[in-house]
């Protein structure tokens, strides 16, 4: 691990990520498209493109988990902050423009941030900004890759460590990964951390699916930017302009699903291997799973962390709960 620390931006900054183009995440792309449907990853949508497109997801008007997130946030910082407790060190997964944070830091006035996130450019400029606005504040950064076991990096004071995790981006798992994820963060925090989660919630169907086709066509170019990605890092032979975006409520399921589908019966190229696609085939590149209160307050119950506190809208269209490690 290679630490660096910058006195002018004050971060201290960790280095866990694998290389852009390693072994593993080309092997991992690979195996997807093998599958049968075809598959990738939601995390390949983050390169630098994909996490300005998937910001400016964030303020679609039809896009309401950011929204109702933050005015939650906002009406809940002082509550928070009783809860969370004195002297915290939180740590935010998937940190991305680190902006929901800033909605409690001068609540609960943590001593120390670490902010994680895979796409390390957009990391690196989003917590240099926080350190120059919170210059009380101690601020970490790592690059790596959250999904995948984690240790904690080394100089960080870690008395009261809180994760800190937005967005509903556990949705982005699927339930039995998702208590897996929460089992590997039960193992890396001693007992009586912390969790402050948002968890997007069931509701009705016609306000999801129009979360996800956005009139402006953002969450499209996010969806369709996976595309460019292959071109230029995974060595790509293929026309973006030939696929569509899709993503559609799955009730049975309580998962938004997002697809890419080939207008076209084709073959393409992805590092020297051919995949061959037949009109109206799609490439599956996210699940969004919806739960109810209860339904996440068990899922979490499985993992070791126990409920103690909950935040809603008053629409009930997302919530955020604090669950501590048992
Ligand atoms: C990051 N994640 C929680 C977003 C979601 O709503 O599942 C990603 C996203 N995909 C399309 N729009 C937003």
């Amino acid at each position: 691990m290679t630490v660096m620390s910058s006195t002018a931006t004050a971060v201290h900054f960790h280095d866990q990520q694998p290389p852009a183009a390693s072994l593993t995440l080309r092997d991992e792309l690979l195996q997807g498209l093998r599958a049968t449907p075809k598959r990738s990853s939601p995390k390949f949508f983050y390169d630098l493109r994909g996490s300005e497109l998937f910001d400016r997801i964030c303020v679609q008007p039809e896009y309401y988990p950011t929204r109702m997130e933050e005015a939650i946030l906002r009406d809940a910082a002082d509550d928070i902050a009783h809860v969370v407790g004195k002297d915290a060190t939180l740590i935010e997964l998937g940190s991305g423009a680190s902006r929901k944070v800033r909605l409690l830091l001068e609540a609960v006035r943590p001593t120390s941030y670490l902010g994680i996130d895979i796409s390390r450019d957009f990391l690196l400029d989003s917590t240099r900004r926080l350190a120059a606005d919170y210059p009380w504040l101690d601020v970490h950064a790592a690059c790596a890759d959250f999904s995948q076991r984690m240790t904690m990096p080394s100089g960080l004071a870690c008395d009261h460590p809180v994760a800190f995790f937005p967005g509903s981006s556990i949705g982005n798992f699927a339930p039995e990964e998702a208590e897996c994820f929460l089992r590997g963060l039960h193992s890396l925090l001693p007992s009586g951390s912390g969790l402050l989660i948002g968890v997007d919630l069931i509701k009705d169907e016609a306000i999801l699916n129009a979360a996800y086709n956005d009139a402006a066509g953002v969450t499209a170019a996010f969806n369709l930017n996976l595309l460019e990605r292959l071109r230029h890092e995974f060595e790509g032979d293929l026309d973006p302009a030939t696929f569509s975006h899709q993503a559609f409520y799955n009730e049975a399921r309580s998962r938004i699903e997002m697809h890419l589908v080939s207008d076209i019966d084709q073959t393409i190229r992805v590092s020297g291997e051919v995949f061959h696609f037949d009109q109206g085939e799609t490439l599956h590149t996210e699940n969004s799973y919806k739960y109810s209160v209860d339904g996440f307050r068990a899922l979490a119950a499985r993992a070791g962390f126990e409920s103690r506190a909950l935040w809603t809208d008053p629409d009930k269209l997302f919530s955020i709960h604090y669950l501590e490690r048992a």
